[in-house]
């Protein structure tokens, strides 16, 4: 007997945004989508600054425990899109025009929030992953893709380029080679050369797209949510040089918070005593 597959979330709006849409399920999990369908969901400064608040807002949300980050869609002409990268229509001389004309590339915020998110971001990615919006999959802890998806980078061709995890932690994914071969040729790369060169998780049919990241979200969901925590910032700690070190140091900081022996050291100074630590042994 086929399995049944389990229901998906009752996904209820968890605010009010012009170019992206933020719900949660109750249950743990929220779902941020770029909502620029007909512009291929490329990102105008306006975006990433809404991307930046739901992101920190799911952060400062102690019941969410995943993020899954797609893109909305199909447009109306039924291409689908994940992200097409930086709206080159708002370029101006030195960056994405924001509504007041300050240059921006506030993308990069985006990556860092992204990236040091204590919780899980699950990208599913239907259609174009291009430029910006690659790399936005690419910091993403996990990747699913439809079997539609096309990732590529078109820097060198448009007269730009992400030389920090845009390049570096991208040659750690794919390696050396392939990361050249990806910035230097600009070419478009399909599901299945995605899935081969370890960018993306797993490739499933476009009409399971959403049903496999809420599967793998809830697998994740019932796990430890220190060790997943731990694990993120001791995974970036190994790419990331002193800001993931700081990132990993911060999780043991909070765990040295919840101990007998950090908490003797905060009452000792309230009240205006010396701290006794000598109940705490020098473990091996
Ligand atoms: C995605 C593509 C391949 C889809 O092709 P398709 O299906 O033929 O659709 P189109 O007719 O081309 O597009 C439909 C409508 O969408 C608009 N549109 C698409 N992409 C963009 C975009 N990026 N900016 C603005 N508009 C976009 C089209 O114009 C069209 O609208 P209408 O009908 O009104 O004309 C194809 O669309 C494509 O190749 N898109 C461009 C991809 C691209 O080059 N993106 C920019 C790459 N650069 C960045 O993302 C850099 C930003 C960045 O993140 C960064 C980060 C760190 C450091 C530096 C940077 C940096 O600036 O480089």
């Amino acid at each position: 007997m086929t399995p049944v597959p389990p229901p998906l979330p009752n996904w209820t709006s968890a605010g009010t945004y012009t170019d992206i849409r933020f719900e949660t399920s109750g249950d743990g999990l929220a779902r941020i989508s770029l909502n620029r369908p007909e512009k291929r969901n490329a990102f105008r400064p306006l975006t990433v600054q809404e991307l930046c608040d739901a992101f920190n807002r799911v952060r400062d949300d102690p019941s969410i425990g995943v993020v899954l980050f797609t893109g909305a869609g199909p447009a109306a002409d039924g291409v689908w899109s994940f992200c097409a990268g930086g709206d080159q229509s708002v370029r101006g001389d030195g960056g994405y025009l924001d509504d007041s004309g300050l240059p921006r590339l506030n993308v990069l915020d985006l990556q860092r929030i992204i990236r040091s998110l204590p919780k899980v971001v699950i990208a599913l990615v239907a259609g174009y992953a291009i430029g910006g919006g690659q790399v936005l999959h690419l910091l993403c802890d996990l990747s699913l893709a439809a079997e539609n998806a096309v990732f590529g980078q078109t820097g060198p061709r448009v007269g730009s380029f992400d030389g920090g995890f845009g390049a570096g932690y991208l040659a750690r994914v794919v390696g050396q080679r392939k990361a050249r071969e990806i910035w230097f040729l600009c070419r478009r790369y399909d599901a299945a050369q995605a899935l081969a060169m370890g960018l993306v998780n797993a490739v499933v049919p476009l009409e399971d797209l959403e049903r496999e990241g809420v599967a793998w979200a809830r697998e994740v969901l019932q796990h430890s949510p220190t060790a997943i925590r731990c694990l993120k910032a001791a995974f970036n700690a190994e790419t990331d040089g002193l800001a993931g070190i700081q990132e990993l140091a911060g999780q043991a900081t909070h765990l040295f918070y919840r101990t007998s022996e950090g908490q003797e050291g905060r009452n000792a100074f309230l009240e205006k005593r010396d701290p006794d630590f000598s109940g705490n042994a020098w473990l091996p």
